[in-house]
């Protein structure tokens, strides 16, 4: 193979070739290669076999419903205390009232996922729900990251599964891919000691999976946990996708690295460097071979680099978003919107066709270029 710099890459291009998993090993090697055009080619051709060129996005909104949280994630800038100045928290007539504050034409999906408050009583999450899809009954409700299941299932004395099932019915209709930080014990215990362990986050998925419910999956990256760690929370969602096949998305979070403890207790205020970005989303492309999509989140990477992922295995960009706060607290730079049309724009300037899709990831609509050369 004459393209390949890196030789010992060759067995694993066969792989890819024939459209065979990865084992550990090789997950690790493409980590480690310094051959990353060939990443890039191998990610590339895992994402085209499964999407050709299309690439999704969403008409969304984000909202968080309180920062008032009492977990103390290390990595957090986003939480307050509720006596705080900056501290927020809707009631369920509230969020309904934001929504419509900012509800514009086209928007399929509401996504929200907030802290752990420490005094709203159960009946607080599906009431929400519940008005929410009242108010708005063609609004898909993406809401409540495993973590926050395993907190409505301390205060209500109910099971996960039964928490998932009445978020259910009062509406629900997908799960976020938060809480899951890094599966691996020796960071978890450093970064998120408090919030659900690693099994649990990924018993809670098997359950939403086992309801009919779709979920992502998130990796949160670039603070104190190595490569194999990476590989081994990739590796951990590879056995459940196996089980259940419910997860839509793997999406990697880049540790956004200010004003959290975190980032002061490793004197570290540096981002992520733009390689080991696209490095990470290619090989969850390679290695997540049964996940339909790897995102790239614009949010926490900048819009332009999640144009450059295209090229290395990203199918999905999230939406347009609005407003986010847990990223910009601990500051990214990145605006708080995109508008649909500069979503599009950034898809087909890379040479790809935007595909709009709602949260079930059915596909809305699909821009060919010849309409895009229409609307310049
Ligand atoms: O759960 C918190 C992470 C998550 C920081 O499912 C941080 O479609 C980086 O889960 N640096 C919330 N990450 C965001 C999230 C998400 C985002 C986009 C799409 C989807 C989806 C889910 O953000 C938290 C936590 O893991 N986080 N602080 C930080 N300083």
């Amino acid at each position: 193979m004459k393209w390949l710099r890196d030789q010992t890459l060759a067995p694993i291009v066969d792989k890819v070739e024939a459209g065979e998993r990865l084992t550990f090993e090789d997950g690790l090697r493409l980590f480690h290669t310094r051959d990353l055009n060939a990443l890039m080619r191998l990610a590339n051709l895992r994402k085209e076999r499964m999407h050709g060129d299309k690439v999704f996005f969403v008409h969304s909104m984000r909202l968080e419903f309180t920062n008032v949280c009492y977990v103390g994630c290390a990595f957090c800038a986003f939480a307050a205390h509720k006596d705080e100045d900056r501290a927020w928290d809707y009631s369920p007539d509230e969020v309904v009232e934001q929504v419509r504050r900012r509800y514009l034409p086209g928007i399929t999906e509401l996504h929200m996922s907030s802290g752990h408050h420490p005094n709203h009583k159960w009946e607080y999450y599906p009431a929400m729900v519940r008005q929410l899809r009242e108010a708005f009954p063609d609004l898909q409700v993406k809401a409540f990251t495993a973590a926050e299941i395993e907190h409505l299932s301390k205060i209500s004395k109910k099971p996960t599964l039964e928490v998932l099932r009445e978020l259910k019915d009062a509406g629900l209709s997908a799960m976020p891919g938060g809480g899951a930080e890094i599966f691996a014990d020796r960071v978890r215990k450093q970064v998120a000691k408090n919030k659900v362990k690693a099994d649990k986050w990924l018993q809670i998925h098997r359950e939403a999976h086992s309801l009919g419910m779709r979920t992502n999956a998130t990796m949160l990256y670039g603070h104190i946990e190595t490569l194999e760690e990476r590989l081994d929370h990739m590796d951990r969602l590879r056995k459940v996708q196996d089980e259940t096949g419910g997860f839509h998305a793997f999406i990697p979070l880049a540790f956004q690295p200010l004003g959290n403890t975190l980032a002061q207790n490793l004197g570290k205020t540096d981002f992520t460097t733009g390689l080991d970005d696209l490095r990470n989303l290619a090989v969850a492309r390679i290695y997540l071979d049964n996940f339909p999509h790897i995102k790239g989140y614009w949010v926490m990477i900048g819009s332009e680099l999640t144009q450059v992922s295209l090229d290395w295995g990203v199918s999905d960009i999230d939406g347009t978003i609005q407003e986010e706060h847990i990223a910009h607290a601990a500051g990214a730079t990145s605006p708080m919107a995109l508008s649909e049309e500069g979503m599009i724009r950034m898809i087909q300037h890379a040479g790809r066709t935007p595909v709009l899709r709602d949260a079930y990831y059915n596909e809305l609509q699909t821009f060919s270029m010849r309409e895009t050369e229409a609307a310049d």
